[in-house]
């Protein structure tokens, strides 16, 4: 039984409507790793979020820093397919707005091929980390394309070789 998209995560506790780009912002606020991420974002019908403009990114900050009283950091969908290769949006849009912390991205140990929205700070500046922290996920759904439900999404799926065990 499909639900109605808009009506199901206008009721959802970790999604919020973003005027800004007609996509809804979900939260997950555990993932294992990178991979599992990635993963829940497409089973839920979207991808990590792709960021575009100051705005976007601090309404995206404040609305993790609503949700948990702490503020996370979390995964967003900036990614290096290769080490030292240029940052592109799983997503797919073009990479023009950027929002890194003071001295990053720095590649620590030359592993770090993903980001994290460091939304424990007000400004939510950017910072590159490797792919296994634990961490909050930012997805984005657009209600074109068609919903899974949440239920749906916590289904084990017997073809992921790399989820959390
Ligand atoms: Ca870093």
């Amino acid at each position: 039984m499909k639900k109605d998209c808009h009506g199901y995560w206008n009721q959802h506790e970790y999604a919020t409507y973003n005027n800004l780009t007609g996509k809804y912002i979900v939260l997950q606020k555990v993932a294992e790793n990178f991979v599992a991420a990635h993963d829940y974002c497409q089973k839920i019908g979207g991808f990590l979020v792709s960021i575009h403009s100051e705005e976007e990114n601090k309404f995206i900050t404040d609305f993790i820093r609503s949700k948990f009283s702490t503020g996370s950091d979390a995964y967003i969908g900036l990614v290096r397919v290769e080490a030292n290769s240029s940052w592109i949006w799983e997503d797919g849009q073009s990479f023009t707005y950027e929002n890194w912390n003071p001295t990053e991205p720095n590649n620590a140990g030359g592993i770090e091929n993903s980001v994290e929205i460091v939304a424990t700070g007000e400004h939510g500046g950017w910072n590159d980390i490797p792919n296994h922290f634990v961490k909050t996920v930012v997805c984005q759904v657009q209600c074109s394309i068609e919903l899974k439900t949440e239920a749906q999404a916590e289904k084990p799926q017997e073809d992921s070789s790399e989820g959390p065990q």
